[in-house]
């Protein structure tokens, strides 16, 4: 496939609220979208990273150096080779260690771009099994309980499948406490810490026990895969990680060690679409259930991940919300709830393209790096 060239474009979006988590408070979403061209179209890829480092070590402009030194520089020799091949571009880039987001949102744009010259959707190339995907909400720390119950009432009046709650020491116990009360045994209802405890708050996390969550997600910190296996033996709580399965590898260390028994993939923080798929097949094949996470994206990232929640090992709600549960306007045609459930988009690649005039608006600056 013949690339004339990847542009990094940086946007920031004001997000309809502050999002509150364990690890600070987001205004707005500072992405990183990384455009592939070709003589005939481009292909789309959004970065995962954040504005500074603590969700994850890599942040926007970690993703943009290493992209401008290395990552784009490493496609020449592959991207003269007919057929393209997205699998040797994913070998290319392992060379260099970390950034997964970077990795991603590159290989991402590539793989747009392939499929929409083929004309197959990314759905169908990843092996989607339905054509919309049950949606779950993730709802940040609140100044009050009352504020809290309002926003689960709003978010399952709107048909949100599944709650999540993000939790920290001082909000955790009472906040479950009261909206499993108030809205009853059948909600799907989960916790999610960002690593904000250790294994010293084993007994206190247990407390979360009487409320039946689905799962409690990266409660300790990123690295401690043995520390979570010992925590997981003390809550019947089902462990869930999100930040310390960077690779298909660290998924079957994590299920070796009984580190967890369901895992948050987001393509970003894996390295992409190829690895989010390897880790779904290794987890579905020892049953352990997955379900695809969320970095607050822009149309462009949640079209794709969309589309890998439709594999059939995505057993659970993902936190692929509705556009307007993050931007008053988004830089794609809105994605809009049915019924509770999204759409998985169907056209060529990942199947929506940005709206020219709206992504300039919310643009900060572009570099075009010729190839
Ligand atoms: O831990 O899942 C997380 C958002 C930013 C960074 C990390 C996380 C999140 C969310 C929201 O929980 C997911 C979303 O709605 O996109
Ligand atoms: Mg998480």
């Amino acid at each position: 496939m013949k690339i004339t060239g990847i542009e990094l474009r940086r946007i920031t979006m004001p997000l309809i609220a502050p999002f509150r988590t364990s690890f600070g408070t987001e205004h707005h979403r500072d992405t990183l979208l990384v455009r592939a061209v070709t003589p005939d179209t481009e292909g789309w890829g959004e970065c995962a990273a954040m504005t500074a480092p603590l969700y994850s070590p890599e942040y926007t402009e970690t993703a943009i150096d290493v992209l401008r030194r290395y990552l784009v520089p490493a496609l020449s020799p592959h991207l003269a080779q007919a057929p393209f091949d997205i699998n040797a571009v994913n070998r290319a880039l392992r060379r260099y260690r970390g950034h997964q987001m970077a990795k991603s949102a590159l290989e991402t744009a590539l793989l747009d771009a392939g499929l929409r010259t083929t004309g197959q959707s990314l759905g169908s190339y990843l092996g989607a099994a339905v054509p919309a995907v049950p949606c779950g909400v993730s709802i940040g720390i609140m100044d009050s309980v009352p504020a809290l119950l309002d926003a689960v009432d709003d978010y399952v009046n709107q048909g949100y499948r599944r709650i999540k709650l993000k939790i920290e020491p001082g909000w955790d116990v009472a906040p479950v406490r009261a909206v499993r009360e108030r809205f009853g045994p059948d909600l799907l209802l989960q916790a999610d810490a960002n690593a904000a405890y250790t294994l010293a708050d084993a007994p206190h996390l247990a407390k979360l026990d009487p409320f039946d969550l689905l799962l409690i997600e990266q409660p300790l910190a990123d690295d401690d895969l043995v520390q979570h296996a010992q925590l997981a033996r003390r809550l019947s709580t089902p462990v869930c990680l999100d930040e310390s399965i960077h690779s298909a590898e660290h998924a079957a260390a994590a299920i070796t060690l009984g580190s967890c028994s369901i895992i948050n993939i987001k393509p970003g923080r894996v390295g992409g679409y190829l690895e989010a798929r390897r880790i779904h097949d290794l987890a579905r094949a020892h049953g352990v259930a997955v379900w695809c996470g969320g970095m607050l994206e822009t149309g462009i990232g949640r079209a794709a991940n969309l589309a890998l929640a439709a594999l059939p090992g995505f057993t659970l709600p993902g936190d692929t919300s509705a556009s307007s549960r993050y931007y008053t306007t988004d830089i794609t045609a809105p994605f809009v709830l049915q019924d509770g459930y999204l759409p998985v988009p169907t056209g060529p690649g990942i199947g929506v393209e940005p709206i020219m005039e709206l992504l300039d608006e919310v643009t900060v600056s572009t570099e075009w790096i010729p190839l």
